[in-house]
């Protein structure tokens, strides 16, 4: 995609709502301009009514235009009081639908990124992406432009206006001008820097309390409340500080901003008194000159506003358009492979080495092996040596390094990944179950299913039991917002949904390690009665599992170094050979 300014990104969407935006911004010129009406009104009447030398003959004579001069004032106070409610309804308006559509378009960037992204982006920062910084771009929309087309409409007016009137005391005041701005333009220098701290603070803040929150189990079990109340603190003050430091920035400028805004009525009068002690000037024009001033000094003085909101945006801005525009490394190819029937299972790794991008070593170095259809194949191996990186090939959550990995005999990445995950059935190490009833957790990747379905799939992993126990058996809430589960229990229901889809593949990753051996042997039992056909893939460190498999691979290190079935490996009298002996008890240790 194109990469675009920021402001030119920000244009691109307003959703269809470019046009309202223009209008409500035309409207705010519009009522900018009009601002000048009521001092022009006034100085027409102060001529023509009060001050001039036939002031009593024009009363008298005159009347229709003096009523005329005085409802033109009401009716034109009115209107104007219109136009700025519609164009700040306008421009409200477009800021939500415009915010609407970022959040849309980012939640779903940030939901089909590959595991890279969320091994890079923290949560934390992501969050404050999605709020925070939105906000800022919302803002910029709302009050940010329209405040800015404000100001220049209402100064560019006034000048226009005091030049008609008298083009030397115009000149005189406006000769200010140039050195704000200059004043302003320093200011907008260092603020930037500023803001960038600013909502890095921010997001450091948001990231601390996210996972603290998330991760609050192991403060308990620690019992290090304070220290994390501290380190938070901690974080808390910086935000503050920094907080603190980009609001005075605008103090440290606002003393000079405001000896120029304070000069102009000083400049006026004396000027002024000059013209009219001279005769060049009526009284007239001097009090619409002195009533005018301040169309000339606010804007001046809330250009700071202005200017710091603008930086806000800036940096909101480059942290939500890195998201927007950044492109998962894992995407479909260009002609990639449906998947129309249902595939028969086999796998097959040819050669495959893999590294972690952020990673220094190889995790697997080329691995080569073959599961057939309808085949149980476990792997085992000491922690860390690459079991989880391996299965995580197959679904495509990471790319080899080189090698190739097929599923019948097609290369993974040739496939489409809605496809290719679809015949997946995968419970990972790391369960994770929503804050939802266990019909839905079980139901999750397959939402069609009939009650008496999610009922079968929660009897095969051996969950059918505890969950009619429970209070509303499966409509009862699990995880945050409901009943806690224990750590077998969550893994039987990561079980069950990972066979609720009823894939020709399934990989369990070290599923049952949290379950009793009796549970696990039934377990085990179920799983060769399944009524779908399927290769199953079985990470495992018992051997009760590894037992009854068709084949077992070892890893050590990212290799292969065993291979064969439990008979075979037992004859062997490698590591697997010496796990069994550790494990039956043949071996005593010390
Ligand atoms: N690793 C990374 N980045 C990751 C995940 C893992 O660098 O995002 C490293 C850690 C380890 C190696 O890769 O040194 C293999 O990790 P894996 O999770 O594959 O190990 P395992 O065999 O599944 O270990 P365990 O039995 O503890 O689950
Ligand atoms: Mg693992």
């Amino acid at each position: 995609m194109e990469k675009k300014t920021k402001l030119q990104w920000l244009r691109s969407n307003l959703d269809g709502n470019g046009w309202l935006y223009i209008l409500s911004l035309f409207g705010v010129a519009v009522y900018s301009i009009m601002q000048l009406t009521v001092p022009f009104v006034s100085r027409e009447i102060v001529d023509v009514f009060l001050t001039s030398d036939d002031a009593a003959a024009n009363m008298a004579n005159r009347r229709d235009y003096f009523f005329f001069l005085i409802f033109a004032m009401v009716g034109l106070t009115l209107l104007r009081t219109t136009i700025v409610y519609l164009s700040a309804m306008g421009c409200e308006k477009v800021s939500q639908g415009a915010l609407y559509k970022i959040r849309t378009y980012l939640f779903n960037k940030i939901e089909h990124q590959d595991m890279n992204f969320f091994n890079t982006y923290r949560t934390g920062d992501l969050m404050t992406r999605l709020t925070g910084d939105l906000d800022a771009i919302r803002h910029m929309i709302a009050w940010v432009l329209k405040s800015c087309i404000e100001s220049i409409f209402l100064v560019g007016a006034t000048s226009i206006y005091f030049f008609i009137m008298d083009w030397r005391l115009a000149l005189a005041i406006l000769a200010l001008a140039p050195v704000m701005l200059w004043i302003i333009i320093l200011f907008k220098n260092k603020v930037k820097l500023r803001h960038r701290d600013l909502r890095e603070k921010f997001a450091n803040l948001n990231t601390d309390a996210q996972e603290n929150i998330s991760g609050n189990r192991v403060v308990k079990a620690f019992a290090r409340e304070d220290y994390e109340i501290e380190k938070f603190d901690k974080a808390n003050v910086e935000y503050s500080t920094y907080s603190k430091k980009t609001a005075m920035t605008w103090l440290e400028y606002f003393p000079y901003v405001q000896i120029v805004a304070e000069l102009m009525p000083i400049v006026l009068l004396v000027f002024g008194g000059i013209l009219i002690i001279n005769k060049q000037m009526t009284p007239g024009e001097f009090v619409a000159f002195s009533g005018l001033c301040w169309a000339i000094a606010n804007p001046m003085r809330n250009m700071g506003g202005i200017v710091n909101e603008f930086q806000r945006f800036n940096a909101a801005a480059a942290k939500v358009m890195e998201i927007y525009y950044s492109e998962p490394k894992i995407v479909d190819k260009e002609n990639a492979i449906e998947l129309k029937e249902r595939v028969q299972g086999k796998i097959e790794f040819k050669n495959v080495s893999f590294k972690y991008e952020d990673g220094k070593l190889p995790v697997l170095n080329d691995v080569s092996f073959t599961v057939n259809p309808g085949e149980t194949v476990a792997i085992m191996g000491e922690t860390g040596c690459g079991k989880t990186s391996l299965i995580n090939l197959i679904p495509r959550f990471y790319e080899p390094t080189s090698g190739e990995v097929l599923i019948d005999g097609i290369n993974v990445s040739d496939i489409k990944l809605h496809d290719l995950r679809c015949s997946i059935g995968l419970a990972s190490q790391d369960v994770l179950l929503y804050s939802d009833s266990i019909d839905g957790n079980i139901a999750y990747g397959n939402l069609r299913l009939s009650l008496e379905e999610v009922m079968k799939y929660a009897k095969y992993s051996q969950a059918a039991e505890f969950i009619q126990k429970m209070p509303e058996r499966y409509d009862t809430i699990i995880g945050e917002r409901g009943v806690g589960l224990s750590g077998g229990q969550k893994q039987r229901i990561s079980l069950a949904r990972a066979l609720a889809v009823a894939p020709p593949i399934l990989i369990l990753d070290d599923t049952t390690s949290a379950v009793d051996m009796e549970t696990e042997k039934e377990i085990q039992h179920a799983l060769k009665s399944l009524d779908f056909e399927c290769t199953k893939l079985i990470i495992a460190q018992r051997i009760s599992t590894t037992k009854a498999c068709d084949k077992i691979l070892v890893l050590k290190d990212g290799r292969i170094v065993e291979e064969g079935s439990h008979d075979e490996l037992v004859a062997k009298g490698g590591y697997y050979c010496s796990l069994v002996k550790l494990q039956t008890g043949e071996e005593v240790v010390a």
